[in-house]
């Protein structure tokens, strides 16, 4: 195997990383190549860093010091160091999803001339059956203009960040009996921001060292963003941007045209990107590009902005996490606009190799030396309009001999959502979860997983998330997806509906036929998971599959995970009873046998749910299964096959 074969599976991947090596380009698996070998200590979880006592380290040989200066030990340390990942990636998910929120307030404001109004905003109500239903559920009047229901509507949301006492109002679309367990846990979670702050006090030196409290924190903590921040994101960005549809799109570096002006968009948060989306349609800017040469202006994402504008306008996805500097090294790209999360320092640097502009449109996310126009709700469209005119200006300065654009791109179908399944399997009139209900009591479908999150140049790109999920639906697990995992599978063709006479289990393929549905569920970008939790509620609420998201045969994964924001996702997955693996390393919790053991074993007890730690993908479809057909088994259904 040549050194690019054990990088990435992906062939388009492996083209740009060869360029790479020959050009002397460094990209992340080169930097993880200089970091080698990572710190020991870090790895097990047992430095601290929390006051300047230390830093301090527990030695995991027992020779050594075995408690920091001020007594903490391996267990205590540990936990700390995971509770503050928790914090961390939900307030990441959270903040945006107060961002949009924010945008929904903007974008109820109108100027009423005579009997005519104008939106003060680039911003719109899309989905107003969503709005209306939303409005609903917070006790907002909804006999009123749309404009006055997105005000009192948003006012709301916002005032989920700082509620200070009571539970999120979406805790209510929880199972009834998980919102008991999680009452009696006493982990409901209250305001958003009071539940990031509370987690991360109880961090800090002379706070918390029982490991299994702090666990039960950070579960609180990630439920706040699960059915919180996430939550309140997803439903906002579908109001104010569209619901998205089933919908095909094309993903990978192929996307990318020779003879076009190439942008980019990255990052998380699609406010900014939808605007982008129309702005490359302006007659004016098409025709800027065209007296430079170029035929058009090409519009592709990378990560979960990505997924975002492929879910609701097609837009091609031109890779996953680890292909964000490959994209560049392609050499065909104008200018690449990054906001918010999984933007890697090193952009700068790699763009500076080639003609490709960065610019920077957060306050939250800046670069030094790199140009930086900040996105403002108010002008959206025109600062959008602006950026894009850097690009196409910019075609000028390509030299056409560094362009190598690898022929790899392949067809799929995205924009699954809660309400779409049920619309597809139940029928426009009657959207129902039942037909899906029926055929896993009947075991055509042995069960449902969620294989989410990142990649991680420490295992093989992509291999992780594609040998998983062929495993799962050739035994017919149908498969649900979000993040750079959903776009790992799209490169593999497994996100058409033509991938189940491929690779799906009898059971399996006969429900997609039926229904024309792909055996892999594209549902989004990371935020999205929170359609998953809702989709697995409204599945109990069907009835037939128990009382509890812990008793549905399902099971979770995150298999080349690297961010904080899966560690977060995780915990409100374990915390809502979903079984959850995580490949990679474990989140340095070895340096405590007590707390590793709990995570993976004990709290299942507690909460129904527990995580477990595995690198080797087949035997993480394996457990999945397993677990599957243990509750398959509690609910006393027709064993599978
Ligand atoms: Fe060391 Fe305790 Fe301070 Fe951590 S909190 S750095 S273990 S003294
Ligand atoms: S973008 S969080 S690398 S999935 Fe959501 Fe991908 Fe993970 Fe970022």
């Amino acid at each position: 195997m040549s050194s690019v074969e054990k990088k990435s599976i992906d062939l388009a991947s492996q083209e740009m990383l060869q360029k790479a090596q020959e050009e002397n380009i460094k990209t992340a698996w080169d930097r993880l190549e200089s970091q080698e070998p990572q710190c020991g200590f870090g790895k097990l979880g047992v430095c601290c860093t929390v006051c300047d006592m230390g830093p301090c380290r527990v030695d995991p040989f027992g020779e050594g010091a075995q408690t920091g200066v001020c007594g903490a030990g391996a267990d205590t340390i540990a936990a700390r160091n995971l509770a503050r990942k928790v914090a961390v990636g939900g307030s990441a998910h959270s903040d945006h999803g107060r961002d949009v929120a924010h945008t929904l307030s903007l974008a109820s404001q109108v100027h009423t001339h005579g009997k005519s109004k104008t939106h003060t905003h680039d911003y719109e109500i899309l989905d107003l059956e969503k709005l209306k239903s939303l409005a609903l559920e917070f006790g907002v009047n909804i006999d009123q203009s749309k404009e006055q229901i997105a005000k009192e509507l948003s006012k709301k949301l916002l005032e989920e960040f700082g509620k200070q006492e009571g539970e999120l109002t979406f805790c209510k679309r929880a199972p009834k009996k998980r919102q008991e367990i999680w009452k009696k846990l006493g982990i409901t979670p209250r305001g958003i921001d009071r539940e990031v702050v509370e987690l991360l006090h109880t961090t800090t030196m002379g706070m918390d060292n029982d490991y299994k409290n702090l666990v039960t924190s950070s579960m609180r903590g990630a439920l706040s963003d699960g059915w919180g921040g996430s939550m309140i994101a997803t439903e906002v960005q579908d109001i104010m941007l569209g619901s998205p549809v089933p919908i095909r799109g094309k993903v990978n570096l192929g996307v990318l045209k020779e003879n076009y002006v190439n942008i980019l968009v990255h990052g998380h948060e699609p406010v900014l990107s939808e605007m982008a989306v129309k702005a490359v349609q302006d007659p004016e800017l098409i025709a800027l590009a065209k007296k430079l040469g170029a035929e058009g202006i090409n519009l592709a994402g990378i990560c979960c902005t990505a997924n975002e504008i492929l879910m609701r306008n097609g837009i091609p996805v031109a890779g996953n996490f680890l292909q964000q500097e490959l994209a560049i090294i392609t050499g065909a790209v104008e200018l690449m606009m990054v906001d918010v999360q999984c933007i890697m320092p090193a952009l700068h640097e790699v763009t500076s190799c080639f003609h490709t502009k960065l610019v920077t449109t957060s306050p939250k996310a800046r670069f030094p030396g790199v140009q930086h126009i900040e996105f403002e709700t108010k002008n959206a469209y025109e600062i959008a309009k602006q950026i894009i005119k850097i690009g196409v200006e910019n075609f000028a300065n390509r030299n056409k001999s560094r362009v190598n654009i690898p022929k790899h791109e392949v067809d799929l179908v995205a924009g699954f959502t809660k309400e779409g399944v049920s619309k597809m399997l139940g029928g426009v009139y009657r959207p129902s979860y039942r037909p899906l209900n029926e055929a896993i009591i009947a075991g055509k479908i042995r069960g449902l997983a969620g294989v989410v999150g990142c990649n991680n140049p420490k295992q093989t790109h992509d291999h992780f998330h594609t040998t998983l999920v062929k495993e799962l639906i050739k035994n017919d697990v149908l498969v649900l997806q979000t993040g750079c995992s959903a776009i790992a599978c799209a490169k593999q063709g497994l996100l058409v509906p033509e991938a189940a006479k491929l690779y799906a289990g009898k059971g399996l393929l006969e429900i997609c036929e039926a229904v024309g549905i792909p055996p892999v569920l594209h549902l989004g970008s990371c935020v999205d998971n929170s359609r998953i939790l809702v989709a697995a509620s409204q599945v109990i609420a069907e009835g037939g599959l128990g009382e509890d998201l812990s008793d549905i045969p399902a099971a979770g994964c995150a298999p080349e995970w690297m961010s904080e924001k899966a560690i977060t996702i995780g915990f409100y997955f374990v915390a809502s009873g979903v079984y959850t693996i995580f490949g990679s390393s474990p989140f340095a919790t070895l340096g405590s046998p007590n707390l590793t053991n709990y995570l993976t074993k004990e709290l299942e007890q507690v909460v129904g749910g527990r995580f477990e730690f595995c690198d080797d993908p087949l035997e993480m479809a394996q457990l999945m299964i397993a677990h599957i057909d243990k509750k398959r088994a509690a609910l006393k259904l027709k064993a599978w096959g």
